[in-house]
């Protein structure tokens, strides 16, 4: 009886450790043929510049870019401004058309937050490398940016 019990636990613990595999599996299908990114939002936007300096000398708030391009010098997306930004606000760029990209192993395009100052141009305000290969591929959506400014993308994997 004993010997018994002690085999439903083994074989119970055995299923529950190859149970515990196959989620493993699952969790961490083959990589996506491509991604559509559909939107990007934008919150906690810093009041001043790295160098403690408001984004513009007016007092009005910054007027915000968002683009991205695949580091070849071909842009991916390219949005309207929004003019004098409340930072206490969170913005949303509704990526239209969709932007497609096929592969998504590498990370070499790129993303820029920038504040437009009419003749002057647009001033870097933040950026970086998308890394595809980071990414969680059963998510909608991707962390771009964990600190502020949070940079969020809605994302949908072409299989
Ligand atoms: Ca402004
Ligand atoms: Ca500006």
């Amino acid at each position: 009886m004993k010997f018994k019990i002690f085999a439903s636990i083994l074989i119970f613990t055995i299923t529950g450790l190859s149970c515990h595999t196959d989620k493993d599996d699952m969790a961490s299908p083959a990589p996506p043929k491509g991604v559509i990114l559909k939107s990007v939002t934008i919150s906690g936007i810093p009041a001043l510049d790295a160098n403690g300096n408001p984004w513009d000398s007016d007092g009005t708030g910054p007027d915000l870019r968002f683009t991205m391009d695949d580091n070849k010098g071909n842009w991916l997306f390219y949005s309207d401004v929004i003019p004098n930004a409340d930072l206490s606000q969170t913005y949303t760029f509704d990526l239209d058309p969709d932007v497609r990209i096929d592969s998504v192993i590498n990370g070499q395009n790129k993303w820029e937050l920038e504040d437009e100052n009419n003749l002057l141009g647009s001033e870097y305000m933040f950026g970086n490398f998308i890394y595809f290969f980071d990414w969680k591929y059963d998510q909608d959506s991707v962390m771009l940016h964990p600190r502020d400014p949070r940079v969020m993308l809605s994302v949908e994997y072409v299989y």
